[in-house]
């Protein structure tokens, strides 16, 4: 610690309970004007462990207090940092208020003089496991093809929809289709977004990420009950909830072994219910990019089904050697959008990332060292995870699951270039006058689950390295999200004490409820603005706007959600 905390030693955390009549010191019953910015702290709380950090105000105080709610008892004082800027948020001066030393478990508010007080926050061991199960809830909540039953989603409950049993082959599909007389049934998946397509690329990281959080925490998730249609079958949920998903990715391989690209409507559907989007919806193109998706993720869901089922484990992976052959023989068939298409795009014209990706999985549920050697041929670089740059994904399933498959040399080669990513971001977070590693450039479209994919980065290089401190840099960004950031906003609706109440979900915005699906994450921050909605501020980290306008910044997505769940998931399996 950098600055000296005063302790009161008869008020410290740990004598909690002994002074029913302490003094209490509440600024705000004073005369005091108070500065209309607030403080900003993660709204849900912070494990007992974990360091804990809030962002106040640039006040004249220099202390800060931390009060139990239910005394009322001033239970620790602390010096405030220095004054301090963050290029991410302009001018705004602020200071840091660090209460790491409380450990006792318990519900608090952090005072200041000069500022209202902090929204009550809790610290214990169970912060996130409410926010947890949501973050997956989200996704049943978002199925297509299927009634979502009362039993499971109270007042969310909704008729079925976008059956999805004659999808009609857009001409882009495959040349000897066309519009007039082919159909397919390609039921089950989820709702990509705020919109209702469904779309394979995205799916991908999805799947992946959910399925490697299963794959590295999987006594967080054995026993987890989601209250979902299958929580009585012998299967964890969070694989029940995924296998929808592959339900119908498996529908979108054609004979040859490619991988149809998306199935949208051809313009986006309107602020409607899924049951009120009667538009025709339409499999479009056929790509590398989506094969070699396709092929990753059923080459790793291959290896976490077979314990429940062998059948599957062989379809998911003759499904996946299917997609890789026939990516290598098309290696370069990118996407490109109709002009008669109006749906989200998601082209990516770098595929080698893709391969290396997928030559992984399948080296390591196969064991043939054909795939390792295709792995390392590819030579590719590695970065933080997003749906179009997706070599990190293959990194990290080989250090967590190839070890056995790999010379010593091998593995530390890999190793070291995991922590050499890792590294980088963890030096964001040092120099980060906000504790957060977040950077200027990071602040693009889907700015949140840049943030959780470095999170996860970070999560795994505390396990790969067996070191605390990276975890301490993943916990500031789960911070940031839930509140200690410069909007103030915790990004996951349902969840905290401001929460986002307008996203850009349809569902949300059109089924009279007033609070939108709860467990949902949105965008968050982007200086692009793409969506030229009105802004309070257009420094990167507050170009953020609650409303059903802002698509750019406040819609949801499943492949922003899923490193939230695995975020949490590791945080929960490492408290
Ligand atoms: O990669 C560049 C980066 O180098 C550059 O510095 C930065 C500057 O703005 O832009 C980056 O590219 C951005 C790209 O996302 C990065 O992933 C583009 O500007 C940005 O327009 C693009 O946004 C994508 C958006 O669709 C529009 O195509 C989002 O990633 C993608 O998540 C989003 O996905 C949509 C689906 O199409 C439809 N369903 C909803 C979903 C979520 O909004
Ligand atoms: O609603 C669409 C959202 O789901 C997409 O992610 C986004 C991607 O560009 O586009 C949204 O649709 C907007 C369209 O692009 C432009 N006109 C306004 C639409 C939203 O109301």
């Amino acid at each position: 610690m950098n600055y000296s905390v005063l302790k009161l030693t008869f008020l410290s955390a740990i004598y909690l309970s002994l002074s029913p009549t302490m003094a209490k010191a509440n600024f705000n019953d004073s005369n005091n004007t108070t500065v209309s910015e607030t403080i900003k702290l993660n709204q849900l709380g912070y494990l007992v462990k974990s360091d804990k950090i809030a962002i106040v105000p640039n006040v004249p105080a220099k202390f800060f207090e931390i009060v139990n709610v239910k005394s009322n008892d001033v239970v620790y004082k602390g010096e405030l940092s220095t004054v301090k800027v963050w290029e991410s948020a302009g001018s705004d001066h602020f200071k840091q208020a660090n209460f790491t030393q409380i450990i006792t478990p318990g519900e608090y508010v952090l005072r200041v003089e000069g500022v209202d007080d902090s929204p009550a926050f809790s610290i214990n061991d169970h912060v996130f496991d409410a926010l947890h199960i949501a973050t997956l809830k989200y996704y049943y909540l978002n199925r297509a093809s299927t009634k979502i039953d009362k039993k499971y989603a109270g007042i969310y409950a909704r008729p079925l929809a976008h059956k999805d049993d004659n999808v009609i082959f857009h001409g882009s599909a495959e040349a000897q289709h066309t519009e007039q007389v082919q159909y397919k049934a390609s039921q089950k998946g989820w709702y990509d977004a705020g919109d209702y397509g469904k779309y394979v690329v995205n799916s991908g990281i999805t799947t992946y990420t959910l399925l490697a959080a299963f794959e590295h925490y999987p006594l967080v998730y054995q026993k987890q009950i989601l209250n979902i249609p299958e929580s009585s079958d012998n299967i964890p949920d969070i694989i029940n909830e995924v296998t929808w998903n592959l339900d119908w990715l498996v529908t979108m391989q054609s004979d040859d072994g490619g991988v149809y690209h998306k199935l949208t409507t051809r313009e986006w559907p309107g602020a409607e219910m899924p049951q009120e989007d009667n538009r025709a919806r339409y499999i479009i193109g056929k790509s590398t990019s989506a094969s070699l998706n396709f092929a990753a993720t059923f080459a790793l869901a291959s290896r976490v089904i077979a314990p429940y089922s062998s059948n599957k484990a062989k379809q998911y992976l003759t499904a996946a050697v299917k997609a890789w052959n026939w990516s290598l023989a098309h290696q370069a068939q990118y996407y490109i959008q109709p002009k008669d298409v109006k749906s989200g795009e998601y082209g990516d014209t770098v595929v080698n990332d893709e391969f290396s990706w997928a030559a992984a999985e399948l080296f390591i549920t196969t064991k043939q060292t054909d795939y390792f050697n295709a792995y390392q041929a590819l030579d590719v670089q590695y970065s933080i995870p997003s749906w179009n740059n997706v070599s990190y994904l293959g990194l990290s399933s080989l250090l967590f699951k190839a070890k056995a498959l790999l010379t010593e040399q091998q593995y530390q080669t890999l190793k070291l270039a995991q922590k050499h990513i890792a590294d980088n971001v963890l030096s964001h977070y040092r120099n980060s006058e906000y504790k957060v590693a977040m950077q200027v450039s990071d602040f693009i479209w889907g700015s949140n689950a840049i943030a959780l994919n470095k999170a996860i980065v970070l999560l795994d290089a505390a396990q790969l390295n067996n070191d605390q401190n990276y975890i301490k840099a993943a916990q500031g960004l789960i911070d940031y999200i839930l509140g200690r950031n410069p909007t103030g906003y915790s990004f996951v609706t349902g969840f905290g004490t401001k929460t986002p109440m307008q996203p850009h979900h349809r569902i949300s915005q059109s089924d009279n409820i007033k609070a939108p699906l709860p467990g949902m994450l949105v965008g968050g921050p982007n200086a692009g603005q793409q969506d030229k909605c009105s802004y309070e501020s257009n420094e990167p980290a507050k170009s953020y706007s609650d409303s059903w306008c802002s698509y750019s910044t406040n819609e949801v997505a499943i492949n922003w959600n899923a490193p939230l769940v695995h975020a949490l998931g590791a945080l929960i399996s490492l408290r």
